[in-house]
């Protein structure tokens, strides 16, 4: 990509010299967020030639209409109207920046969060054998495609994006979708998810109890589990096999 193309307010400063990439697109799309929070525009000018004068340089400010902007929307800005192509954030890394993750702007799909917090409810794993093999499964033998889609629905749940749910988040998870739980039912979930009794529930114990059912108890993918804790071959998973 080489050509200049492009309106004068969002083009990235390297599409002005010529030589850019697909980050350009990022930059741009950090132009709209600044103009959406601020209502102002980085760049101004009278003439496009001199907004393009400005925008080359890459310099902005972040003054009028930014006073009640938070600390982390303004950096979330900085870091994708950065003129630094390596440093700026990939469409990827925007998704996971904690200003987006925190305002819920990554809504998963609303079917499967719904279904993940029904199979948590459904979920109960009080054997030993259940519950290794299911974090088996869960870790190893899910579809990409099912696994991404949980992925986003954990980090919608987990509003601090520290990686670890607490049980206030899965209640408000809950809350949010509109699903009635208890008290009661909240604390014996959390403790039946929490399978390494850490406190918080990881994203592979949350894989775990929140796979659909037909994934979970796929006879092949049983087998497969089964064989991985049948490590002698028996046919017969002894404690031993499981500690
Ligand atoms: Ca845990």
């Amino acid at each position: 990509m080489t050509e200049t193309i492009g309106s004068a307010y969002y083009i990235a400063p390297e599409v002005l010299k010529g030589s850019y990439n697909y980050k350009c697109d990022l930059w741009s799309a950090g132009v709209i967020c600044y103009m959406l929070l601020s209502g102002g525009v980085p760049f101004g000018g009278t003439s496009e030639a001199e907004i393009l004068r400005k925008v080359e340089s890459g310099n902005y400010e972040m003054k009028q209409g930014w006073q009640s902007v938070s600390e982390q929307a303004k950096e979330f800005v900085r870091t994708l109207m950065n003129v630094d192509v390596e440093a700026r954030l990939s469409a990827q890394q925007a998704l996971e920046h904690p200003w987006i993750v925190k305002n819920g702007l990554l809504m998963p799909d609303e079917v499967i969060a719904i279904a993940a917090l029904d199979n948590i409810k459904k979920f109960k794993c009080d054997k030993v054998l259940r519950s290794a093999t299911f974090s088996y499964i869960a870790s190893q033998l899910i579809g990409k495609r099912e696994r991404d889609l949980l992925s986003t629905a954990f980090r919608f749940f987990n509003k601090s994006n520290d990686g670890r749910l607490t049980k206030e988040q899965l209640r408000e998870a809950y809350t949010h979708y509109k699903r009635d739980v208890t008290d009661e039912e909240l604390d014996t979930l959390f403790a039946s998810m929490d399978t390494d009794k850490s406190g918080s529930i990881s994203f592979s114990e949350f894989l775990t109890a929140s796979m659909t059912e037909r994934s979970l108890t796929g006879q092949d993918k049983l087998q497969s589990a089964f064989r991985m804790f049948d490590k002698d071959g028996s046919g017969l998973v002894s404690a031993e096999e499981l500690a």
